[in-house]
């Protein structure tokens, strides 16, 4: 057959321009016998979009995920729990750098992804937006979000593009002790004082809903899912993941003795966990920044990027001037 340059009627929307059926049958083939697609292989042009999209918004969470918990850092209640946070939001600043790794051999800079970031364009996880108003908030996001993200990430890591489920097998590694210390931090609080255990309730009726909305709309909502899904980058939905992450977190906060801020929850006859209906009209203007910390989180990430110009400017000078080295022997 030869090379098609223009869609035909009935032509899959993926087959792109440039690109033909064989081309895609291949692929396709390599990722069902589980072959990991790595950055200088042929690939379609939607399947390298996709992953830019996804790869970014991803590293971008890392970056602006920093910010609620990096306020606490200065407020930590002891050293021990001082030393905790300073490693996780280190570790969170080296996922940030992972990922923009995965991402730059598809052909995205990293200046185009941040600007993309700093100009709204490109996204960040909805969680981002919400505030930490007490302490519990830092155990809570360890618990909550760290759980949460590591369902997703764990998926990911089996995912068919090798850059990223590479990087998803180390971020799984340095989160799981995330969620372990976040978790440790609650059940403690949640079986101390009747301050501490107010404090620990407070902070789930906080970031209980927030936490099932970030993995993602409904599967019947979720536009990127299909394709995503053909193409071996999301093994499991949106749902799927968020009943995973539902049955284990919820029989876990019911033995701390927390009350789970959802009165239409219930342990169904298939043994899983169901939620009551989540508000998704929040969840899109939280995305948009007309709810919760958006205008705040990008004008923080705005302010480090703009004090960081002089390190990007003396990099750049010494490149240049490594890259003269011959001239200058002369
Ligand atoms: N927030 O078609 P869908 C962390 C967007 S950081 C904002 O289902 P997809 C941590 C979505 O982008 C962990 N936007 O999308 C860090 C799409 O819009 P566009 C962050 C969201 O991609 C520091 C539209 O909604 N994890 O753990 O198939 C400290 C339709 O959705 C969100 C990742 O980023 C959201 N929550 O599936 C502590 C994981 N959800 O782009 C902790 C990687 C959806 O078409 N990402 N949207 O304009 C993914 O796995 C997938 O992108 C998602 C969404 C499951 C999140």
């Amino acid at each position: 057959m030869t090379q098609t340059t223009r869609p035909e009627p009935g032509r899959p929307a993926q087959i792109r321009d440039g690109e033909t059926a064989e081309q895609h049958a291949a692929f396709e083939a390599r990722i069902a016998r589980g072959e990991k697609i790595e950055a200088g292989d042929w690939m379609p042009a939607e399947y390298r979009r996709q992953l830019i999209r996804m790869i970014s918004q991803h590293a971008h969470s890392e970056v602006v995920g920093m910010l609620p918990e990096g306020e606490w850092i200065s407020r930590a209640p002891s050293l021990k729990r001082k030393t905790l946070l300073m490693a996780k939001v280190q570790d969170v600043a080296g996922h940030g750098q992972y990922l923009y790794h995965a991402a730059e051999p598809l052909g995205a800079t990293r200046e185009v992804m941040l600007a993309a970031l700093l100009s709204r364009r490109a996204k960040y996880s909805s969680i981002f937006n919400y505030p930490t108003h007490t302490w519990a908030d830092v155990g809570m996001i360890g618990w909550l979000v760290d759980g949460a993200a590591i369902k997703n990430q764990t998926m990911l890591a089996g995912c068919s593009y090798g850059p990223y489920s590479r990087a998803m097998v180390r971020i799984c590694s340095e989160e799981t002790f995330h969620h372990k210390q976040g978790k440790e931090m609650i059940v403690l609080y949640a079986q101390g004082t009747p301050e501490q255990r107010a404090m620990a309730q407070e902070a789930l009726n906080r970031w209980w809903w927030p936490s099932l909305m970030m993995l993602g709309p409904h599967d019947a909502d979720s536009p990127n899912s299909g394709v995503l899904a053909k193409w071996g980058v999301k093994l499991k939905s949106n749902d799927a993941v968020r009943q995973e992450y539902l049955d284990e977190h919820v029989p876990e906060l019911l033995e701390a003795g927390l009350t789970i801020p959802d009165p239409d929850l219930f342990r169904g006859e298939d043994g899983h966990w169901h939620h009551g209906p989540i508000d998704w009209t929040e969840f899109w203007a939280v995305i948009k920044g007309e709810q919760g910390l958006g205008e705040t989180r990008l004008g923080a990430r705005q302010a480090a990027h703009d004090e960081g110009a002089w390190v990007r400017e003396a990099m750049q000078a010494y490149a240049d001037r490594e890259r003269r080295p011959a001239q200058a022997a002369d």
